[in-house]
């Protein structure tokens, strides 16, 4: 148990908008964590809390790893910021140069963003900016997917396909087209790893390029595996089809690797598990493990030579006007490039890929639960759907991740779906015991 008296816990929570969390409900029974490390969080209460989650899918080398910690104070002794315009530091030229050797073909640039919304937006607007350079600029129509996830900016939520993240905010989300989801309880339901059936689901690319032309179209993007929305692993064949029809129509893939780089899918990111190469690819989260702020763009290297090498502006002007002021923030550089060192040194997405396979035995044992309508799983991603209470959807999830914190287990929840994701440095038995608590979580709920 945590010493309590080191933990100032604020008597008034009122001012704090807190995010994409029912206010009202959790003001009045906050859960509230103070200290981590490793696979564990410290509740606020002094309780000990296993983290299934990786934070929000994010704390990949687990909690308060010491060359990480000694790494951003180092940084933040040495060189606290520099501007990221027009001027620079070298760690972020470094940190380049890694991305580009952990990414297939010519995925060779990095352009540094502080989010995964960041670089939603980033990859979207380089698209664009592409088709221009290539005298396509009538290519204005981005694509994405329904329940698809790709952050909050207006660009995101915009390709993205969650009706609540989209129908509050108005008329800028035009110009876009949408195609299916891949999820089919019918046919699909309780599958381990990539479902059987759906990959012709990608021929609706097809059928949305007969309707607007491919001259309208600059872009395609999607989550090789979607996350946010309850993990849903592409069928077999799917996204080498979706690979197939954008090439043959000059149409740009991005895959939002938000979530699945890294070693989430026990590869250094979804390109390599898949064998597939996007032209575009959208990462964060893992990228610092979360420790500070931070996503890229990496971006295929005849769009970097199209705009910046092949501009036609001369030598001393911008090429794309875009960039954040804490793009490639010295700290955040410092971070990722100590997160990359600890993935290589404890190999941990091979310890993801070996783990993989206990993951899912373990998942999919919940099967039999009360409630429990599918289970999915790839990599270290899991998914436990259940069936919704009647005219209440999400409260029974909901229930369960407040059951399961007050049994010291953090899990997410999305809509009447369970999602987890631990840490790559999980042990074996640290997934049972996930599964453990989760089970008696699931025979509590009602
Ligand atoms: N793309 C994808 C695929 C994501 O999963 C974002 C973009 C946006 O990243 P930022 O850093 O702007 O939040 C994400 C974020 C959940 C959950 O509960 C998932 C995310 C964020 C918050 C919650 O599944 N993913």
């Amino acid at each position: 148990m945590l010493e309590l008296d080191q933990v100032t816990v604020p008597n008034d929570l009122e001012a704090h908008w807190i995010p994409f969390t029912p206010n009202r409900h959790f003001k009045k029974h906050p859960r509230l964590v103070a200290r981590a490390e490793g696979m564990w969080y410290t509740a606020t209460d002094g309780r000990p809390i296993l983290d299934a989650t990786a934070g929000m899918w994010c704390c990949n080398v687990g909690h308060r790893h010491p060359r990480v910690v000694a790494a951003i104070q180092r940084q933040a002794a040495e060189l606290d910021y520099a501007p990221p315009f027009q001027f620079g530091h070298p760690k972020s030229f470094e940190l380049a140069s890694r991305l580009a050797d952990l990414f297939p073909g010519d995925l060779d640039y990095a352009f540094f963003t502080n989010s995964g919304s960041e670089s939603v937006d980033t990859a979207l607007k380089i698209a664009l900016a592409y088709q221009r350079a290539i005298g396509q600029g009538t290519r204005t129509r981005l694509i994405g997917r329904e329940r698809g996830y790709h952050g909050v900016g207006f660009g995101g939520i915009s390709v993205g396909g969650m009706v609540n993240n989209r129908k509050w905010f108005g008329t800028l989300l035009t110009g876009v087209d949408h195609l299916p989801h891949t999820l089919d309880l019918e046919r699909n339901a309780f599958s381990r790893g990539q479902p059987k059936h759906g990959a012709e689901l990608a021929d609706e690319l097809e059928r949305l390029i007969q309707l607007h032309d491919a001259s309208t179209i600059a872009a395609v993007i999607v989550e090789p595996v979607a996350g946010s929305i309850g993990v849903y692993p592409p069928p077999v064949g799917y996204l080498e089809r979706l690979r197939e029809i954008t090439a043959k129509h000059g149409i740009l893939l991005i895959f939002d690797e938000v979530i699945t780089g890294f070693g989430r899918l026990g590869k250094a990111n979804a390109c390599e598990y898949f064998g597939i190469v996007p032209d575009l690819v959208t990462l964060a989260k893992g990228l610092t493990a979360a420790t500070v702020p931070m996503g890229a763009v990496m971006v295929r290297k005849p769009i970097y030579e199209a705009i910046v090498e092949r501009s036609p502006a001369p030598e001393k002007t911008i090429e794309l006007f875009h960039g954040y002021t804490y793009s490639a923030h010295p700290i955040a550089c410092a971070a990722a490039l100590a997160v990359l060192e600890t993935y290589k040194e404890e190999r941990l997405f091979e310890r993801a890929a070996a783990l993989a396979p206990i993951f899912e035995e373990r998942l999919h044992a919940l099967a039999g639960k009360r409630h429990v309508i599918d289970i999915r799983n790839i990599g270290l991603m899991g998914a436990v759907e259940l069936a919704p209470r009647p005219g209440r959807p999400t409260e029974r999830a909901y229930d369960a991740m407040c059951d399961a914190f007050e049994h010291g287990l953090m899990i997410r929840v999305t809509g009447d779906t369970i999602a987890l994701s631990p840490p790559l440095i999980a042990t074996e038995a640290d997934i049972a015991r996930i599964t453990d608590i989760l089970g008696a979580v699931l025979d509590r709920l009602h």
